[in-house]
């Protein structure tokens, strides 16, 4: 870590690094897993860092001492914000994920704008800083992530807060139209202006945000260029910038090549002889473009008939979110299409879509990433996409393609490996996983290169550092030169 870093981090977020699980003799704690607790906790154990935020369960009995237990394992301090059973509802639920979620996914009719949820996410973001405030001094470097915690910079400095506070949004900022709907558009504009450095994923959801800011709140400039920019109001000075999130490169490219990565994904294969697996791997939710997938996987055996038998797509949905009644809409019509899909074209020995619903072990992620042909990713709208570098990472032979959405985040890194599509235009997809089923070995090998390379220099660390040194060191001018622009000429 950079020497320049003087400062204690604390960082805010929803959920604190750890999942619990209830035991017979209490709580069983699970290290978190995923790209930014690996980037974090050895920044936070190096400077006796602090993690805020909610344990995950609503339930009171023994969380502090099992929050101290996992802060005395990963090495630096952690305080819990409490959540009652309805405020997970409101807040969690309703506010974060049935407005924030499908507003800034550019799917503003599944949005429910109900007024009492937007009180209790003041209130619980009002929480959030009040704690914050606590065990905070004005030394720290306050560092808030995401769509559930846009207003607590803004309650700390009712406050007093004088701290400098950051703040990363890992999803998608929405254009002007899409943003203009929010009852609460100015409210929560003004209160993200309050932090000192706004991290977005791509230049697009900057520039989207810029140009909220300009048409919201009078007097606003920028100035500057690349990845950073100034924008002030008055007298008032912020940062925004754009840092696409990444990930633990060589985890994934290391544990591709174990022993028992490797006979998994001999075993799959094993199962599907002679067969191209296509690859869908997804949370269950309705900006992952799994219907339109499907949809298009339909068209190709339509239109393609000789690759009937010669590929399987293997659909994994991860549960989500079961509680918010969309999503349970959305497992209910995708359980309808992959039945009728199958009862359409299975033939004797061959089912064309193996759907999986449920979350695969680390062993299983791997092996399908690793023996995959193809990865077909294709959301209508997301704000990176992991789930394509951590495909390019594992794809140790260099022998995978990658199909992409225009729409995901990690498209403006990997365009020049990808094959990129429209996820709307079924025609367009099915011409992708036929153009990815013929491609030659050197094409394949040549593409994945390209993106593996990227995906390596710019991982997760690259990520942390990036916005560390824009956010604590106030550095701008250091920043390597990045793919900004997507290109949408096909
Ligand atoms: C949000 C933004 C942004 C998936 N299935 C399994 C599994 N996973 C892991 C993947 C990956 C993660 O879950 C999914 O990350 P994504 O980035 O694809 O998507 P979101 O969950 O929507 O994340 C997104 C991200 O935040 C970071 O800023 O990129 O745009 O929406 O790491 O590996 N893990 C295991 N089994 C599975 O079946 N073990």
């Amino acid at each position: 870590m950079n020497k320049k870093f003087v400062k204690r981090l604390v960082i805010i977020s929803n959920r604190l690094p750890f999942v619990l699980e209830r035991s017979s003799s209490g709580w069983k704690i699970h290290h978190g897993s995923g790209g930014l607790v690996t980037a974090l906790a050895p920044v936070l154990r190096n400077r006796g860092g602090l993690w805020i935020g909610w344990p995950g369960t609503h339930e009171i009995a023994d969380i502090d001492s099992a929050v101290d237990q996992a802060a005395r394992t990963e090495g630096y301090s952690m305080i819990p914000v409490q959540l009652s059973k309805d405020e997970i509802r409101n807040y969690y639920e309703g506010f974060s994920n049935e407005v924030v979620w499908p507003l800034f996914h550019d799917l503003q009719s599944y949005c429910n704008f109900d007024p009492s949820y937007w009180e209790l996410y003041k209130a619980i973001n009002k929480r959030f800083a009040n704690i914050t405030a606590k065990n905070t001094t004005a030394e720290d470097y306050i560092w808030v992530h995401d769509y559930h915690l846009m207003t607590v910079a803004q309650e700390l400095r009712y406050l007093g807060i004088k701290s400098k506070i950051g703040f990363y949004l890992h999803i998608p900022f929405p254009p002007l139209d899409i943003f203009l709907k929010l009852p609460w558009r100015s409210e929560i504009l003004r209160a993200l202006l309050d932090y000192d450095l706004i991290g977005f994923q791509t230049l697009r959801d900057r520039r989207n945000f810029i140009q909220c800011a300009r048409a919201l709140i009078k007097n606003v400039r920028t100035s500057g260029k690349g990845q950073v920019l100034t924008l002030s109001i008055g007298k008032r000075e912020l940062r925004v910038g754009y840092f696409p999130i990444s990930i633990d490169y060589e985890e994934f490219n290391i544990a591709a090549r174990s022993k028992d990565v490797a006979d998994e994904a001999w075993y799959i294969h094993e199962d599907l002889p002679h067969i191209q697996i296509i690859l869908g791997i997804d949370r269950l939710d309705y900006t992952k473009g799994i219907l339109q997938r499907i949809k298009a996987f339909r068209n190709t055996l339509e239109r393609y008939p000789e690759l009937c038998r010669k590929m399987t797509l293997v659909q994994v949905v991860v549960p989500s979110r079961r509680n918010i009644p969309m999503y349970n809409d959305l497992k209910i019509e995708i359980d309808r299409l992959v039945s009728e899909v199958n009862g359409t074209f299975t033939m004797s020995g061959w089912v064309p879509i193996h759907y999986i619903y449920r979350a695969l072990s680390r062993r299983e992620l791997l092996a399908y990433y690793r023996t995959a042909e193809i990865a077909l990713i294709t959301p209508l709208k997301d704000g990176m996409n992991l789930v394509a570098k951590e495909f390019c990472a594992a794809n140790i032979e260099e022998d995978g393609v990658l199909i992409l959405s225009e729409f995901a985040g990690a498209v403006a890194q990997l365009q020049r490996g990808a094959i990129i599509v429209n996820p709307h235009d079924i025609e367009e997809v099915s011409a992708a996983i036929y153009q990815a089923y013929s491609m030659s070995k050197e094409e394949k090998r040549d593409r994945m290169r390209k993106m593996r390379q990227i995906v390596k220099r710019q991982n997760i660390f690259w990520w942390v550092n990036s916005y560390l040194d824009a956010g604590i060191a106030g550095n701008l001018d250091n920043f390597p030169p990045m793919e900004e622009h997507i290109s949408f000429h096909r």
